[in-house]
């Protein structure tokens, strides 16, 4: 069973730079001051063990980080924008689409053909930076340079990444439902989640685990039924022992226990036992016990018979019909409670450890037609876009910085002559150096 959101991701944009310039007393023009803007803010995805499932981003559409602030005078630089930390259930693989060719918000079914993995969150604790802010743009006093003392133009802002990302989990169960064959564990799941399990008044009607999501106000778990155990399981008699594989990853086990049958105390002994013996950890897990069936009159009856006996013997127990719902609502929080003590809170104190931005200086040049060339790269589309290249300085300096890097050099390799088009992402500069 799948859990799956869709959204868009957008980091934060970047402050513009300031333009200004000293102003004191008796100094008529001061030198350039303006300070840089800050960077804008990330979107993180934190991996948690105590998140179980993606429910509560279902109507998620967008996820913005916040913009960093513009630079001031006086050389003071503006704030970075806040970072927007979104925590998901480990086990959450992420997908990256193209963006603009899918509707926001609808699952993708092929995912593995129309997306590109990005990351597979598979541990508690794990860190993926989803969309990055942009850079924030420098002030002009950073322009400054010994042939242009006052520069008149500062840098704008850099977009932040936008991506549209599917994010997917394969649901792992909080809850295991054991017990004898017919005890009522696909009952009880079809009562708490939208699962339909197959139900019915024979044994082994259940033949592989069914999952269901529990959901209680904000909060929910996930619910595994299982196969029905048997004396013996342990030993590899009956269906059981093989899911008792799928039980084992579970963090609170359910026993239900079919209070119609004639030895109900009997029968908890065997699965206890079975549980005990089976080998894969079982007997560490917080058990709840729940005597199921009491609206049956014969089951009612021997509750109370039993009820100092079981009492002595396995402790506390619930009370639960899975056919009228009674004694439902209880377990389901008590089993909460259960998942919750069992899992390690690990969201606060969770370091993000940041790769740092490692400016890259290769990018591509494609000719297009006979006069216009495709400029793609991360720094030479930094310099475009936050550069106004309708200003005399700024268009110096973007060319400048373009001589630098080593584009030039490849534009002219690859014919591109004075008065030829550039396209860098959404603008076409005329090429005039
Ligand atoms: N009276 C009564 N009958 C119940 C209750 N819960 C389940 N049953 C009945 O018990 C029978 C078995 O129910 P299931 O939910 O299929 O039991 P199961 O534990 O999943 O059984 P297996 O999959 O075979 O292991 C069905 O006939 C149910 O209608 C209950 O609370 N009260
Ligand atoms: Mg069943």
């Amino acid at each position: 069973m799948l859990d799956v959101v869709n959204f868009e991701v957008n980091g934060g944009t970047g402050g513009n730079g300031a333009v200004s310039f000293r102003r004191e007393k008796f100094i008529p023009r001061g030198g350039p001051d303006g300070g840089d803007g800050g960077r804008g803010g990330d979107v993180i995805f934190i991996a948690v063990d105590n998140i179980s499932t993606l429910q509560e981003y279902s109507n998620t559409r967008t996820i913005q980080a916040t913009d960093g602030i513009k630079g001031r005078t006086k050389q003071r630089h503006g704030a970075t924008g806040n970072d927007v930390i979104f925590y998901v259930p480990t086990g959450s693989i992420v997908w990256e689409l193209v963006t603009g060719r899918y509707r926001v918000g609808v699952p993708v079914k092929d995912i593995a053909e129309s997306g590109e993995r990005v990351a597979d969150l598979d541990e508690d604790g794990m860190v993926f930076i989803a969309a990055r802010g942009g850079r924030g743009g420098r002030g002009n006093k950073r322009f400054a340079k010994s042939t242009r003392q006052t520069p008149m133009f500062a840098q704008k802002g850099m977009v932040g990444q936008q991506k549209h990302l599917q994010i997917e989990l394969k649901l792992l169960a909080d809850v295991g439902l054991v017990g004898l064959p017919n005890a009522g564990k696909s009952t009880l799941l079809s009562m708490w989640s939208q699962a339909h399990p197959k139900i019915g008044a024979y044994e082994f009607t259940t033949l592989e685990p069914n999952l269901g999501v529990v959901y209680l106000g904000y909060d929910s778990f996930v619910a595994a039924d299982m196969p029905g155990l048997i004396e013996g399981a342990s030993r590899g008699v009956g269906l059981g022992h093989e899911f008792l594989r799928h039980i084992e990853r579970t963090k609170v086990l359910i026993h239900l226990v079919d209070m119609s049958r004639e030895d109900p105390v009997q029968d908890i002994r065997i699965i206890q036992g079975e549980l005990a013996s089976s080998g894969h950890n079982l007997d560490k897990k917080p058990v709840i016990l729940a005597l199921n069936k009491i609206d049956n009159l014969d089951a009612g009856a021997q509750v109370e018979l039993l009820d100092a006996e079981i009492r002595a013997e396995f402790g506390e127990f619930h009370q639960i019909s899975g056919q009228s719902g009674e004694g439902l609502d209880n377990l389901a929080n008590k089993a909460l409670e259960q998942v919750r003590l069992n899992t390690q809170l690990t969201t606060e104190g969770v370091p993000i450890l940041k790769p740092r931005v490692t400016e890259r200086r290769r990018f591509s040049v494609v000719r297009q037609d006979d006069i216009t060339t495709v400029l793609a790269g991360e720094t030479p589309e930094w310099w475009a876009l936050t550069l106004d290249l309708q200003q005399e300085e700024a268009r110096a300096e973007f060319f400048d910085r373009m001589k630098r890097l080593g584009v030039e050099r490849e534009l002219r390799k690859a014919g591109v002559k004075d008065g030829d088009r550039v396209k860098i992402r959404e603008l076409v500069v005329v090429w005039d150096m």
